[in-house]
């Protein structure tokens, strides 16, 4: 196929944000921190030092480098704690589908994630071998909205940039497909992602021949 899909991990394959919630919330308990599901959209699409950077602003907490360090170490232990309890139930509508449908159009697709987690995530939910490549946080030096999660990603797709699909949860994901010159898709509200190309609640909402527009264009 001459098109290509970029999936993102958390919001749009499985909704992982809820446990990053409960780590956070742990970890802000310790500092003293008030920490709500307000806050944690803040953290949507962000990596994770970008994350406690965020944390600490809300509480208005300093830190040192190295409490930093000890920080994210026990944020993630937490996390991943609730991901090796995930299995095949916690992929989200619409995902299965719509991977049957790309495999039957020959379309192929990568994963394009700020998780660093995301190859474990991937394993619990049985979809890891399914992804052609996986470009995730281990993968790239800057964070979304860069887009070079997304670029590398292309590579792997041997696709030029305007011939990728992004799906994507995050503002700052939005923003790095955009910077990418790709087609961006905003999964979830529509006021908040209102500058993708396309936008749809979850993945049971596309249209069947979704693609096959795409390519007619
Ligand atoms: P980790 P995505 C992102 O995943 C999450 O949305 C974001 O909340 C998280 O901080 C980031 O991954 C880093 O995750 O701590 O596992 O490396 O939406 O880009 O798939
Ligand atoms: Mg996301």
């Amino acid at each position: 196929s001459t098109i290509g899909v970029i999936f993102d991990l958390d919001g749009v394959i499985v909704d992982t944000a809820k446990y990053h919630f409960l780590a956070w919330k742990n970890l802000a308990n310790d500092l003293h921190i008030e920490f709500t599901e307000a806050h944690n959209e803040l953290l949507k699409g962000v990596s994770r030092v970008r994350s406690l950077e965020i944390l600490l602003n809300i509480g208005n907490v300093t830190l040192t480098d190295e409490s930093k360090q000890n920080a994210l170490i026990s944020k993630n232990e937490d996390y991943l704690e609730y991901i090796r309890k995930m299995n095949a139930d916690e992929i989200l509508p619409g995902v299965n589908g719509l991977l049957n449908e790309l495999d039957s159009q020959g379309i192929r697709y990568v994963l394009g994630s700020a998780s660093k987690n995301a190859p474990l995530i991937l394993k619990q939910v049985g979809l890891l071998e399914r992804f052609e490549g996986i470009v995730d946080g281990n993968s790239v030096s800057k964070a979304k909205p860069d887009p070079e999660v997304f670029l590398i990603g292309a590579k792997r797709l041997n696709l030029k940039p305007e011939n990728c699909i992004v799906f994507e949860d995050a503002i700052a994901g939005i923003e790095a497909a955009n910077k990418a010159n790709m087609i961006s898709v905003g999964i979830g509200d529509k006021d908040t992602l209102s500058e993708a190309d396309f936008n749809f609640n979850n993945l049971t909402e596309m249209p069947y021949d979704f693609f096959a527009r795409l390519t007619q264009q």
